[in-house]
């Protein structure tokens, strides 16, 4: 079979099931065109995509500009390796560092990675400057965290289906309550915490948002304990929850529209996903001068880190967050597309609760945890012509491009109302 050979989903799917590794359950759609807010499946039927590849795609598929980004760049010089310069690393270093308001980036390509070069960065800082005893190093994380599926950041996550049979993990990690300063306050007072990794909304736990305040009050008590506050905005960063990033209202970034809670600048800050809109894996770890020094040659790296690729590509995606105002957007629709939901909540007891900031949203379906409604309600979405899916059990994300309009909106809001409206009957 010619992999330009058409094929139907059934005979996608049979392949995946046939050579694949089962490490997904995915909704049973076989994607084969996006564009914008859209995706196509191999038949031709056309969908609005609402979970933007978990929050990579905030710029639409395929966008034009990053789409050119890639191509020119592609055939010019894709991967060099770290052994040598190249003339796109400085720029992009340059850029990037200026764009989101710190000394230093780190490059790497995925999340999970960004993450553990924030833990190794955070631990190297912990005993060259905090002075903490070799090996001694504590990380604290909160429960029901999601920062990535390697060793060390599973060793954080209290999700058994995440976490059985992965062992034996990494010490060192502490995890607290979310949204309780009280608990960051007791475990702050152990003098070899060297850092506090949080997520400023939980994603994957489903879209949970602190109380207001809590971040800034975390913030606080890092600086006054001496301890790294390293921000997870993997999934919240760029623009999704309606201002440039979630935790970070860094007054110094050019973003002067940015609403962010401007005390709060986090020591290390982790990118990924849509910094590259979707394109191609890129992911960044960003400090100042004074945490990012204690990395020295052959510390760390990777061999696409800081590709030149990856650098055009990147560049691209972070032009068109500003020059389309997705953050203003993602604010606007936001606040359209809750009060939207709470409407229906009024007017069914099937949903329960709608969350969220931007356009990171997730409404909670009136069943138990391990009902399949959910997944039910995504099945009709899908008939419906609206792609999501559950996050945990009866929790549907909702998260479309940030490139969405108002009209396509409110026809998405019609298509989730007519489908919980079908389950009523
Ligand atoms: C899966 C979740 C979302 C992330 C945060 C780091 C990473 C992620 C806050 C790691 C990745 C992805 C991973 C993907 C599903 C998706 C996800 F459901 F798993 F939790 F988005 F909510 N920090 N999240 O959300 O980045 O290594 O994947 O590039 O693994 O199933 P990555």
């Amino acid at each position: 079979m010619s992999v330009l050979e058409k094929i139907s989903s059934k005979e996608a799917i049979a392949l995946e099931e046939k050579y694949g590794a089962q490490n997904y359950h995915p909704l049973p759609v076989v994607l084969s065109k996006g564009e914008g807010v859209h995706v196509w499946d191999v038949e031709g039927n056309k969908y609005y995509d609402f979970l933007s590849a978990y929050s990579a795609v905030n710029q639409g598929h395929c966008h034009p500009k990053i789409i050119d980004a890639l191509k020119s760049q592609a055939e010019n010089l894709t991967l060099t390796s770290r052994a040598f310069y190249n003339d796109m690393l400085g720029k992009y270093e340059k850029y990037i560092t200026e764009y989101f308001g710190f000394d230093k980036v780190l490059p790497m390509n995925t999340g999970a990675e960004a993450v553990e070069t924030a833990i190794k960065l955070a631990r190297k800082w912990g005993y060259e400057k905090k002075g903490i005893n070799a090996n001694q190093a504590k990380i604290v994380v909160c429960q029901n965290n999601f920062h990535g599926r390697t060793i060390t950041i599973i060793s954080a996550s209290n999700d058994p289906v995440a976490t059985e049979n992965f062992g034996p993990f990494t010490p060192g990690i502490v995890s607290i309550r979310y949204n309780d300063i009280y608990a960051l306050q007791e475990v702050l007072e152990d003098e070899n915490v060297a850092a506090f990794l949080v997520e400023p909304i939980q994603g994957e736990a489903g879209v949970y948002v602190p109380d207001e305040g809590y971040l800034k009050q975390a913030f606080d008590l890092c600086k006054l304990k001496n301890v790294l506050f390293i921000s997870d905005e993997v999934q919240t960063g760029i623009a999704r929850t309606g201002r440039l990033l979630a935790s970070c209202g860094n007054c110094s970034c050019p973003d002067k529209s940015c609403s962010g809670i401007p005390e709060v600048k986090p020591d290390i800050l982790i990118l990924g996903k849509a910094i590259s809109g979707g394109v191609f894996p890129v992911s960044a770890v960003l400090a100042n001068n004074d945490v990012m020094e204690v990395i020295r040659p052959g510390n760390h790296g990777s061999t696409f880190g800081g590709n030149p690729l990856a650098c055009a590509v990147a560049m691209a995606a972070l032009d068109v967050v500003k020059e389309e105002k997705l953050a203003e957007n993602a604010s606007k629709l936001g606040n359209l597309f809750r009060s939207e939901m709470e409407k229906l909540i009024a007017q069914t007891d099937l949903v329960r609760m709608v969350r969220g900031k931007g356009l990171l949203n997730a409404i909670v379906i009136n069943d138990d945890e391990d009902s399949s409604t959910a997944w039910d309600i995504c099945m009709a979405l899908k008939e419906n012509g609206l792609l999501a899916k559950p996050t945990h059990g009866n929790i549907i994300r909702f998260a479309p491009p940030l490139v969405m309009t108002q009209d396509e909106l409110l026809d998405c809001v019609s298509i989730i109302n007519k489908t919980i409206k079908q389950f009523e009957e």
